[in-house]
């Protein structure tokens, strides 16, 4: 049976192989259509965007040497906060009806007493129902994410990085669920749209084994458990925002829709032809895109993430009412590179030695995987929110093609059967890119990190997504009209 996978694999890998080097085959559309009701948009998380957060592990972590490239502070981001109507503006201005964001548990339970007394801070309270109030007002839904990578320092403290930290912790479970609860309860009637956890693979992966995110552990064991958790953890804060929020804002008679943002990459064999990296990236593969929408769709419990699940757990089977995407290329996989318990090989992703164009982080730009994750995503047969896509380019000279080419391929997926209901693009405005600091600009604004202000630009995707957000549809020769890429030398590091 294994023989017959592995074959099964290679044949598939060389057929991916060669269908890239292919030139853009002749049955193409003209045109894609979106079908009525998409949410186009941005995304942002609280940290990279928000001033005010030193209480958290990300805040202490950013203030450690080395950590940060170039030490960038975390503060002197786009404040943006400080920023909201401008902001809610600029998303208007772009033709937007959706919004994704963050509300950091630090805010608003700055410490531990603040959370077990239930004692929220005003102030934080306040902030986020200014950023909700003016939202509604402009008609921009919101999908409001509950953990974008960063905890309060009362539940992670990366100079403390021996005991168990954040999702690794006995109270984890415990404090989130009820985070989650409290916030069901209070922006259930602004909003219907959840994400629990933030891309808890990459969360997991390099803040637990590579060491680049807060807390800066590099254990393999520990990165099981913060894996294994973020999914029980995921379970039940679904459970308790569909308990909490049972107000139906859209009137669609679904009063939430709760589901995890999952950084989905393509994971290719370093040499499609050597079956042991093939193996090597399918396994990748399993552990990074399907471990854990399997735990949380199936109830899968693979604990030594082997591939054959030891049992299922009947209270962690269909806790997601959608997929949320995130895509932003593709890994290689040796089998002869860095061997991981659980994991195998370890996958890399800057400085590819293909022939794709670069981002400024070294990623390759890879429309074409885009495809090949939507159909996987559409594989769960759940509604799929593209809950961030998006490209660091300091110079606008790619970002506009990039989003083209993303939303023609997102299009043609659609046809094939993806039920893709959103398209949220990371990210609003340049901000704080965690260990790469604010060297990578995401940003479909461009901030003046110079300008005390914080002044935002348009960068040129704007007008494009603006037009393709009116038309709900793309047309082919659009693409086609926009200049070729450009690949820079990639000044910025990368995850
Ligand atoms: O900035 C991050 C975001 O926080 C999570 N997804 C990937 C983005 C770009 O690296």
């Amino acid at each position: 049976m294994k023989r017959i996978q592995s074959l099964l694999i290679v044949a598939s890998a060389l057929l991916a192989a060669c269908s890239d080097a292919l030139p853009e085959v002749s049955t193409e559309p003209s045109s894609v259509a979106f079908p009525k009701g998409m949410l186009w948009g941005a995304a942002t998380a609280g940290f990279q965007v928000e001033k005010g957060l030193a209480n958290t592990d990300w805040g202490i972590f950013a203030g450690l040497p080395g950590t940060i490239q170039k030490s960038g502070k975390p503060d002197d981001g786009p404040d943006a906060l400080a920023h909201i109507d401008e902001d809610v503006a600029a998303m208007t201005g772009a033709g937007f009806n959706a919004y994704r964001l963050s509300i950091e548990l630090a805010r608003i339970y700055p410490d531990r007493k603040s959370f077990d007394d239930d004692a929220p801070s005003a102030e934080g309270l306040a902030a986020y129902d200014a950023l909700f109030a003016s939202l509604n007002k402009a008609k921009v839904a919101p999908m409001v994410t509950l953990h974008h990578f960063v905890w309060p320092s009362y539940m992670s403290d990366p100079t403390k990085k021996k005991e168990p930290q954040g999702w690794e912790r006995d109270d984890a479970t415990q404090v989130f669920t009820e985070w989650c609860t409290r916030m069901g309860k209070r922006y259930g009637d602004r909003a219907d749209l959840w994400v629990t956890i933030n891309e808890p693979n990459v969360e997991a992966s390099v803040g637990y084994l590579a060491g680049k995110f807060a807390p800066g552990v590099v254990d393999v064991e520990r990165m099981a458990t913060v894996m294994r958790n973020q999914v029980e953890a995921h379970a039940r804060c679904f459970d308790a925002l569909h308990a909490a929020d049972t107000t139906d804002v859209d009137n669609d008679g679904k009063p939430a829709l709760v589901g995890i943002a999952q950084h989905q990459r393509v994971y290719e064999p370093a040499d499609p032809t050597n079956e042991e990296d093939v193996v090597a990236a399918e396994h990748s593969r399993y552990a990074w895109n399907l471990w854990i929408m399997n735990g949380i769709v199936r109830g899968e419990v693979d604990d030594d993430f082997d591939g054959t699940p030891e049992k299922t757990d009947p209270m962690r089977v269909g806790r997601a009412d959608f997929f949320g995407l995130n895509y932003y290329g593709v890994s290689r996989v040796a089998a002869a590179s860095l061997r991981v318990k659980y994991l195998g090989s370890v996958p890399l992703q800057q400085n590819l030695p293909t022939e794709r164009p670069k981002a400024d982080n070294g990623w390759d730009i890879y429309p074409r995987g885009f495809a090949t994750v939507l159909d996987e995503a559409a594989g769960y047969g759940l509604p799929i929110y593209i809950t961030e896509n998006g490209i660091a380019d300091e110079t606008d000279v790619n970002r506009s093609r990039f989003v083209a080419e993303h939303l023609f391929e997102l299009g043609k997926a659609q046809t094939r059967g993806a039920d893709v209901r959103g398209y949220l693009h990371w990210s609003l405005m340049d901000n704080f890119e965690w260990a790469a600091g604010f060297c990578p600009r995401f940003g479909l604004y461009r901030v003046d990190y110079t300008d005390p202000l914080r002044a935002r630009t348009p960068t040129k995707a704007v007008s494009l997504l603006k037009d393709v957000a009116a038309s709900n549809a793309l047309d082919k020769a659009t693409i086609d009209a926009l200049p070729a890429y450009t690949s820079q030398p990639f000044p910025c590091a990368s995850f």
